[in-house]
């Protein structure tokens, strides 16, 4: 079977979306094919490209090396040509909320002009809404959860006895002639000796990050499936009672060796610089498995490496061994400065603390550190906003992103957001708003003063606080403002960014200067 995956990117998020690989190696492995339709690089909306977007509120580094090349071609004309050219027996689509609209346009799109090629939608975002997804006209199947073997028993069902033949796929939920919607069970996908994914499927632009002001060819990876914590923004707690499996079944850890091994390949292929784990917690809890791992690592990868951390699980065994093994960049989700918010709303318990010490991990074995930060969260203040910087000032990251604060479906404080009435039960605009703009209608704390806060996060975190009152008056959108941001506070910014620490991962040694 031939599967066109359509990657309906319309934010332009440069990092790979690593699921697709994963079922592009399944399916490659048991004799079908598949290849990628991604409009990461082209252009789809007239608003800023994600890393853009970046740069314009201050968080990226150097905004010269932003240079991606988006084509300007039409995305309909475009994907109609590769069907025609291509030829595939099915569609597949892969879905998360801020790109569920524009994924929606497409289907309709290709089901009117190839009517007879049977569309299949994935991703996050079948497995909160199937019901939503499933009606829609233009969609044939959905798959619900990790899909790598489900999506290869769809396809040999399919070829060997067409449409009626696949209505008991585990993870599938498939539609009749009659409409009548055949719904089965999601299994949890036993990741341990899994294919590694088929990175050929992307373009090459994927590869290219920009890290502390430099371009690194870097690859995004995970050895670990799953996580063991509940936060109430992440969709994690809902994708886990969704197998029925309790947190610790629900994270799991790839074989150590065959990963090193398939890294290997993947590193020496595309002549990598440097790997960033994406996995939502990489395992510093399990120190004699990161001991394993770093052996391996420094043997045959020994390039520089980037990982998540969450701060309640940090072992300092296994964040030196890791270190030593090439550790040279960590996040860590601070998320909000104020402890309320962060227990009551977020779901997540932990101290000052127990932040600061992960913090004086990465400045005492001096790696880079970048702390994640959420503002616009239900019932938060400009004070508590406030707090998340002051907080930031005190861990001292080398940087500090910001985001503001979406209720995507799937995740628990989304009902909360609803019960409260800052948003309605049907709001899912995000991808206009995706890093712009809140969408939740709080009486304490308003659209405009969110927006500007998040435009203004950097200075009041890398100024001296005796300008606190400058930036204030520069954090609306008035011409006296924007002179006041042009001409005093960005010059100094500027130049305080200039003196700060320069990192060259490349480096072995003395890979940070002051
Ligand atoms: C790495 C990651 C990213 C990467 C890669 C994104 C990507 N599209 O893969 C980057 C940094 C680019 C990213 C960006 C964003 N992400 Co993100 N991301 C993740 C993360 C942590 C892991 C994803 C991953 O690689 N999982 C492992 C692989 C194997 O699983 P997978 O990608 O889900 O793919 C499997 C299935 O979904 C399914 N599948 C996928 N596609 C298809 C298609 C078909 C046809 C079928 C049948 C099956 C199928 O099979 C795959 C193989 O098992 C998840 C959290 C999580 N636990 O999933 C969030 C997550 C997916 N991200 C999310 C969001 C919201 C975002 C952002 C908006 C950023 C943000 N502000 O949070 C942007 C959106 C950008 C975009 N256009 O996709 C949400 C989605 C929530 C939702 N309701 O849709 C998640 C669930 C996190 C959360 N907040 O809870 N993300
Ligand atoms: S620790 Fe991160 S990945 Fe895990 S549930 Fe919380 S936000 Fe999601």
């Amino acid at each position: 079977m031939k599967l066109l995956m359509v990657y309906p990117n319309k934010v332009m998020v440069v990092r790979a979306p690593l699921g697709l690989g994963y079922i592009a190696s399944y399916l490659k492995q048991s004799g079908h094919e598949m290849k990628l339709f991604d409009t990461t690089f082209m252009k789809c909306s007239d608003t800023l490209g994600d890393d853009e977007l970046r740069a314009k509120l201050l968080q990226v580094e150097n905004p010269d090396i932003l240079n991606y090349n988006v084509q300007v071609n039409n995305v309909f004309d475009e994907l109609e040509k590769n069907i025609n050219e291509y030829e595939p027996d099915i569609i597949g689509v892969s879905v998360v909320d801020p790109n569920y609209n524009f994924g929606l346009e497409i289907m309709r799109h290709c089901k009117k002009m190839f009517s007879n090629i049977p569309i299949i939608v994935g991703g996050p975002l079948t497995s909160f809404i199937p019901d939503e997804i499933i009606k829609e006209d233009c969609v044939d199947a959905i798959g619900i959860g990790e899909c790598e073997n489900a999506i290869v028993n769809f396809c040999n069902k399919l070829e060997s006895g067409g449409w009626d033949n696949t209505f008991d796929v585990e993870n599938f939920w498939v539609k009749d002639k009659n409409n009548i919607i055949h719904k089965n069970k999601s299994m949890l996908f036993d990741s341990e000796f899994c294919i590694a994914p088929s990175l050929d499927i992307y373009d090459e632009r994927h590869f290219s990050r920009p890290m502390a002001g430099k371009m690194y060819k870097m690859a995004s990876v995970i050895w670990t499936r799953g996580c063991i914590f509940n936060c109430s923004y992440c969709a994690n707690d809902n994708l886990r009672k969704l197998t029925n499996k309790n947190p610790v079944e629900y994270y799991r850890i790839s074989n150590v060796n065959k990963f090193i091994m398939d890294l290997k390949v993947i590193k020496e292929k595309y002549k990598l610089e440097f790997i960033m784990f994406v996995d939502d917690i990489w395992p510093l809890h399990k120190p004699e498995l990161v001991r394993e791992f770093c052996d391996l690592y420094k043997k045959h990868i020994n390039l520089p490496f980037h990982i998540n951390v969450h701060c309640k699980i940090v072992k300092e065994e296994s964040f030196e061994m890791a270190v030593d093994a090439g550790l040279r960049n960590i996040s860590i989700g601070v998320e909000s400065g104020n402890s309320y918010i962060r227990k009551n709303i977020l779901n997540r318990s932990y101290t000052n603390e127990d932040l600061q010490k992960v913090f004086n991990l990465a400045h005492k074995y001096k790696i880079r550190s970048s702390s994640f930060n959420i503002i616009g969260l239900p019932e938060e203040t400009r004070e508590n906003i406030m707090e998340t910087i002051e907080l930031n000032r005190k861990l001292n990251p080398d940087s500090a992103t910001v985001t503001i604060f979406h209720p995507y479906r799937g995740c628990s404080l989304r009902e909360k957001c609803i019960k409260m009435g800052y948003i309605d039960n049907k709001d899912n605009k995000y991808e206009e708003v995706y890093r712009s703009e809140s969408l939740l209608n709080m009486p304490q704390l308003s659209k405009e003063e969110i927006i500007n806060l998040l435009n203004s996060f950097q200075l009041y975190l890398k100024l001296p606080k005796d300008m606190y009152e400058t930036i204030k008056k520069q954090e609306n959108d008035t011409p006296e403002s924007l002179d006041i941001r042009n001409n005093i506070v960005l010059p100094i910014f500027n130049k305080i960014r200039q003196q700060e620490s320069k990192w060259d991962f490349n480096k072995k040694e003395n890979w940070w200067t002051l």
